[in-house]
């Protein structure tokens, strides 16, 4: 993680976004070592493909995941619980690296694997109870350029990010009461993207 990984350094941020919230660094991991832990991570963690329930009925995730970190971190969302997969050392290194960073207490992270530019994640907000009232939220995106949207929940305004390889983005205090955000589609892209989200489970808040 580079020194620039600190939450001040933020010129990057779009301008409507409020800095209480968010902080966006694009170049956090040099471009080849992010790349080469893409590709690591691509080729070593055993995927998974949940189905999750939407208006009734059952379906696979459009992309694969898996859920790891400390044993007393499971984490529900969409009516499932996911129990963490024991860390791999280098996301376990990072998460240290980040909680000495930024004064957190990660002890978990999603992994989310698209494949390409058909696998996505639909509008949401990372506001299950036990990420507790304000999360602070860290996305490490590694592999293909993709678009990361934001919508204000009150005025409807979207914001849009793209998400470079090696960037951090820092989610905190309101974000996820007064935004929601997603990964659309995007046809044209052919490569592959990983995204860490590393956060603090609270499983007694379950
Ligand atoms: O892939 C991304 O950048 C978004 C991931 C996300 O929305 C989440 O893990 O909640």
């Amino acid at each position: 993680m580079r020194a620039n990984a600190h939450p001040q350094n933020n010129d990057q941020l779009p301008a409507n976004l409020p800095a209480s919230m968010f902080s966006y660094q694009p170049r956090a991991l040099g471009g080849v070592k992010a790349q080469r832990l893409f590709c690591h991570l691509r080729d070593t963690l055993p995927w998974q493909q949940p189905s999750i329930l939407v208006y009734g009925k059952w379906h696979a995730i459009p992309r694969l995941q898996l859920y790891m970190g400390d044993a007393d971190s499971a984490y529900e969302y969409s009516q499932q619980r996911f129990e963490p997969a024991p860390w791999v050392p280098e996301l376990d290194a990072m998460r240290q690296r980040l909680n000495l960073a930024l004064g957190c207490h990660f002890n978990a992270v999603l992994v989310n694997y698209y494949r390409h530019g058909l696998d996505c994640m639909g509008w949401h907000s990372d506001d299950e109870p036990e990420l507790g009232l304000e999360p602070v939220i860290a996305s490490i995106s590694l592999g293909a350029l993709r678009k990361f949207k934001l919508r204000h929940k009150e005025s409807g305004e979207v914001t849009d990010l793209a998400l470079t390889n090696g960037s951090l983005l820092i989610m905190k205090g309101q974000s996820q009461r007064c935004y929601a955000h997603s990964l659309p589609k995007q046809r044209k892209v052919t490569q592959g993207r990983i995204n860490l989200t590393f956060r603090h489970i609270d499983s007694s808040l379950l």
